[in-house]
Parts: structure tokens; sequence; C-alpha cells
């Protein structure tokens, strides 16, 4: 058993924390990581303030466990996606995508706690002072929108500069990459992509086998001319946007092309017109299995590894 300040804050089991996927991580998803032991996160990205407002109560009804919902801080809907949060007495809010300044004063009275997701350590600095609880480090390995620095860089940086807990993201996806994360100073983790291939995770069947037959180099990073970098599987898409991008095509026009594009993926399974955003740990994952059966083999890895670690050790 791990048991890190993470368990207390967030009052779960594992200190394990499922991406809030927009598109992907819905109520089935996320019912299911909080009654295995781990937080459950909505991704309110793509969702309609209804569809959000629905989703919450779905996932109330299928589990007493905390939950927590991902603001999308980009999303033409945001205002109205904080209002439903406030209004639904959600646990836990986590945001990506931008900074969620004075955000967190507000929830905090609310008692809502607040993990923004970061990917460099000057803006998770100052979200500490601002009130942060925790930060989720992302490391570039993830997959859809992504900041520039390596998880395995990045997560000794932001312990050695936050008094908060850190939580690890970005290139995790079984027991040795738990382990790995609580090496540099974690003491959670956040995992997408391995949740995407799960029974509970209502993407369509083709994204979860793009993602079976990836390797560790299928993944590629898309947007970066337009200071919007995402990382998807690599597809027609991906390689109409690398040429576009090459002649040097503006930003309105790139991502004009982008909008729609992981709904496309995710919910019509097409898997070379849309965008497939995934991690680039895909390689790593062979098998879709109940959300249970993910995390307890996982942390059974986790004391298993630790062990082996320990005998290294000679004394
Ligand atoms: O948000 C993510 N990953 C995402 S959001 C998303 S939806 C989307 N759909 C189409 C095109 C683009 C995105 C898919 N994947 N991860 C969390 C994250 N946040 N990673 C990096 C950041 C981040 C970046 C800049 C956080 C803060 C930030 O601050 C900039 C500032 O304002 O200081």
């Amino acid at each position: 058993m791990i048991r890190t300040r993470i368990n207390d804050l967030l009052n779960v089991r594992y200190p394990v924390l499922q991406g809030g996927m927009a598109w992907v991580s819905t109520a089935s998803l996320v019912s299911a990581v909080s009654e295995a032991g781990g937080l459950g996160i909505i991704g309110a990205g793509g969702m309609t303030p209804e569809e959000l407002r629905e989703n919450i109560r779905q996932v109330k009804t299928n589990t007493s466990y905390p939950f927590g919902v991902n603001l999308m801080l980009l999303s033409p809907d945001i205002n109205e996606h904080i209002e439903v949060v406030k209004k639904e007495n959600v646990p836990v809010v986590t945001t990506g995508a931008g900074n969620p300044g004075s955000l967190i004063k507000e929830f905090e009275a609310l008692h809502i706690l607040t993990i923004p997701v970061v990917s460099s350590v000057m803006l998770a600095k100052r979200l500490e002072r601002l009130g942060a609880r925790a930060v989720i480090a992302e490391g570039l390995e993830s997959g859809g929108h992504i900041g520039e620095v390596t998880t395995m860089c990045l997560m000794p940086q932001m312990v050695d500069a936050l008094d908060i807990p850190v939580i690890a993201a970005g290139g995790i996806a079984d027991g040795r990459g738990i382990v790995a994360s609580l090496a540099l100073g974690a003491e959670g983790v956040q995992l997408g992509t391995r949740f995407v291939c799960s029974e509970e995770c209502n993407v369509h069947v083709h994204y979860k086998e793009s993602i079976l037959k990836a390797t560790d180099r299928s993944t590629v990073t898309t947007g970066v001319s337009t200071g919007h970098p995402v990382r998807c599987l690599r597809n027609r898409l991906t390689r109409k946007f690398q040429e576009l991008e090459g002649q040097g095509v503006c930003r309105e026009e790139i991502e004009k092309m982008g909008a729609g594009c992981l709904k496309l993926a995710v919910c019509d399974g097409d898997v070379q017109e849309g965008s497939v955003m995934a991690g680039q740990i895909s390689g790593l994952i062979h098998d879709i299995k109940p959300v249970q059966a993910i995390i307890s083999s996982m942390m059974d890895d986790v004391v298993r590894v630790i062990d082996k670690l320990g005998r290294l050790v000679e004394v």
C-alpha cells in the first residue's frame, strides 16, 4: 500500500488520478476509477454545460467515492462550466491548458479543492502562492495539449520548488512508471492513455485499437507553430498538419483544421482523419481491461518493484 499526502487530501485509497480527458472521460470511466480506489475525473472540455451537469449527477449515482472535474480553460463554455461545478458540489477540480489564477480562491471558499495541471515550475510556484492544494506536473510524454519538458526533468524540479504535493503525469502506464515517479518525489500519479484502453471507457473501439497497435515512435507533436502543441498518434491528419506547418500556413488556418478532429476520432472512430490524442507510453499498452483490474494489478506491481529495488541495495 502506498500512502502519501494525496491519499488524505483527496480521501482516496490509491494516489492514482485518471486524466480528465475531453470527449473521453465521461461518467462511466470516472465512476469506475473512483470505485476502484483512484480519483476519476470528468473531462468538461467538449461538453455542453448541461452534459457536464448530467455527467456529474451520473457519477454521484454510480459511486459515493470522491471524483473530480477537469476544466479545460480554453473551452468556449468555460464560464458556464465553472458555474456548474460550483452548483453541483464537486469535491475536486483540476484545470488544464491555462492559468486558473483567481479561480482557486473562489473554489476554496466553496470547499472545492483545486489542482492545476502545469508544465512549468514558474506557473506552479505562482499557483502555490494563490492557494493551489497540489499540482499535477505534466511532462511532454502526455497525449493532447502539452508543455516542453519531460516528466523525468520536470518532476524533481517541481518537487524542489514547491511545498505542496506534486502529482506526476505523462509517460506513466504501469507499476514501474509509478515507482519511478515516486522516486522523483511525486506523491501521486495521473494516467490518461492507460485508462482509455479500459472496458469502461466509452471511446470508439478504433481509437482503443490504434493505441494497442502503437509502438514507442507512433506519436507526433502537431501545432508547435501555433503555440499549442498537441501530441497524437501519427495518421493522415497529422501528416496534413505537418505539411501545412512546414509551408508556414497561419495559426488560424491550422487551428480551424484541428477543431472537431478529436470528436471525429473518439465518437466516430475515424482514426485517419481524426485527432487520436495519446501519450508516448501508448506502445506499452497491449490490452483492454476493466478499470479495477488495471488499478489493482498496477498497485501490486508497485509493491513488487519497490521490493526488487530494495534488494539491489548491498549492506
Ligand atoms: O490540457 C491538457 N491537455 C489537453 S486539453 C485538450 S483539448 C484540445 N482540443 C483540441 C486542441 C487542443 C486541445 C487535449 N489535451 N493538459 C494539461 C496541460 N495544461 N498541459 C499543459 C498545460 C498548461 C499549459 C499552459 C497549463 C498552463 C499553461 O499556462 C499558460 C499560461 O497562461 O501561463
